[in-house]
């Protein structure tokens, strides 16, 4: 994970509650959730820089198990809550590869989660992200399961940093 995803300040609660208010005021909000198409207008709207690819790449990163075409706003605010805390924002990137909610990451997840946040930064796992899902389960499975769990995926992420 490179530095650049994580904030040196949280967001301030007004700041949070700014973004929220921008996401329910959009056309589609209903039911706690935003059409995925609209995720690019919150961008704009919310001053986050985004390009048309990595919209495109969010749709499926916040693809919630109801329903295709839905992001919950509770999802999307959690990232924003957690941008500062390197720990915290693993493990909600972490939860979004786990698309099943099974609590287990498969190797079509893991292959789809990195595949999107890649089209934010190319960079972003340097060596690491070239590894196979069968080689990294090999040095992320911690208690030797041979899955690859939500939270072993987690603390993956969390120590590229270092
Ligand atoms: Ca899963
Ligand atoms: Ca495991």
């Amino acid at each position: 994970m490179s530095e650049s995803h994580i904030l040196a300040k949280p967001f301030t609660p007004q700041e949070l509650e700014n973004l929220k208010s921008i996401l329910r005021n959009l056309p589609s909000y209903k039911d706690n959730t935003i059409h995925n198409s609209e995720y690019i207008t919150f961008c704009n709207a919310a001053g986050i820089p985004t390009t048309p690819e990595q919209a495109e790449a969010y749709k499926n990163y916040f693809r919630v198990p109801r329903g295709d075409d839905l992001c919950s706003v509770n999802d999307i605010m959690k990232v924003f809550e957690s941008l500062h805390d390197i720990k915290a924002y693993c493990l909600t990137v972490a939860k979004h590869f786990d698309k099943n909610g099974d609590g287990e990451i498969s190797m079509e997840e893991y292959d789809a989660g990195v595949a999107a946040m890649k089209a934010f930064d190319p960079d972003l796992f340097g060596e690491k992200g070239k590894l196979g899902f069968d080689e990294l389960i090999k040095k992320a499975d911690k208690n030797n399961d041979g899955k690859l769990q939500v939270e072993e995926l987690a603390a993956w992420f969390s120590n590229m940093q270092n």
